[in-house]
């Protein structure tokens, strides 16, 4: 139905995401969307034991070589994808990875933002990766908020984050993230709005998703679904992500939590290497359908080619007037390279 790819992105639908996220298929692991082996609470060495009413869900990854020289995880052997799968826990839960390297280079994967011990890394520095052709399992964790002394609050894992390589051409990774081996990694709060849709947006050197544009993928939605954006920076140069004619809370979210809530409102925001951010929209929300341009702001970048689509189309799924033209305009986009 919804579940079909733009480009080399493949973005699910919720529907579908829930339809895959059981652990017979070894899928997603999407929070309490699926049920799986419930855990009492995790404690972990180090770190104070506290009632999580996390679950611990399993999926195997598997790490392959694709055309063009790329590289990608994919949740079952011959759907590798860049970016790969996202990601989805609930604070308290724990995700264990199996990472299956059906290649012939030393990778891992190294997540953002969760809770890992040294052998979970991903890193060589600490002997976590997976030799070529070797399958190893990496466990993540993640925890709620604790309350802690003077009125404050310790933060929980909740966040979009990422994850990615951490051992390819460098005990940094930076070939396979170059290469395409990153993906989003996304915990929720409980009680959190879910989307109907999800983009995966990574700027990643002059590329999107290691694509430039016209190649760049399209993203879709009819007016008035709820869209979760996920932007991640990677590579060595610094970009802004814009997305025409939405806003957002520059908060956890995205969304406002009230009417006095002080997050400033804005349509452009840093996305630098290691980074990343999410948010939630209404598609076409108080301007209507249409074809609305993402993009870069570093201006050299986006006349270089990192730009793409968010096509609002009408409600019923039609085609907004002058969408059709402006799709043709832009695949005739001619850019500059940059070298
Ligand atoms: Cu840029």
């Amino acid at each position: 139905m919804d579940d079909h790819a733009v480009g080399s992105h493949r973005h699910l639908s919720r529907r579908s995401l829930i339809a895959t996220g059981a652990l017979a298929t070894g899928a997603l692991a999407a929070g309490a969307l699926g049920a799986s082996a419930p855990t009492l609470g995790t404690a972990f060495g180090g770190s104070p034991a506290r009632a999580a009413a996390g679950v611990t869900k399993k999926v195997t990854i598997y790490a392959e070589q694709l055309p063009d020289g790329l590289f990608g995880y994919g949740l079952a052997p011959g759907q590798a994808t860049v970016p790969g799968p996202i990601l989805e826990m609930y604070e308290g839960d724990t995700l264990e990875i199996t990472l299956v390297n059906t290649t012939n280079q030393r990778l891992s994967i190294h997540p953002h933002g969760v809770d890992y011990s040294t052998d979970s890394d991903g890193s060589p520095f600490n002997a976590s990766f997976n030799n070529p052709g070797e399958t190893r399992t990496y466990v993540w964790r993640s925890h709620e908020m604790v309350a802690a002394a003077g009125r404050r609050y310790m933060p929980g894992s909740a966040g979009y984050w990422h994850y990615h390589d951490h051992a390819m051409g460098t005990d940094h990774g930076t070939a396979g993230v170059a290469k395409g081996l990153y993906g989003a990694l996304i915990v929720r709060r409980r009680g959190d709005m879910l989307p109907a849709k999800q983009f995966t947006v990574v700027f990643n050197d002059m590329m999107i998703n290691n694509r430039m544009a016209p190649d760049t993928p399209m993203f879709e939605a009819n007016l008035g679904d709820r869209v979760e954006w996920i932007a991640i920076g990677h590579g060595g140069t610094f970009h802004t992500f814009h997305l025409h004619a939405h806003r957002w809370a520059d908060n956890r979210t995205g969304m406002l939590e009230g009417p006095s809530d002080p997050s400033l409102v804005i349509d452009n925001k840093d996305l630098n290497p290691g980074s990343s951010f999410g948010f939630q929209v209404l598609a076409g929300e108080g301007v209507g359908p249409g074809a609305w341009m993402y993009h870069c702001h570093v201006q050299f970048h986006s006349d270089g080619g990192m730009a793409g689509i968010f096509l609002v189309r009408n409600a019923d799924g039609s085609m907004p007037p002058g969408a059709e033209e402006a799709i043709h305009r832009f695949q005739g986009h001619t850019h500059t390279h940059g070298s």
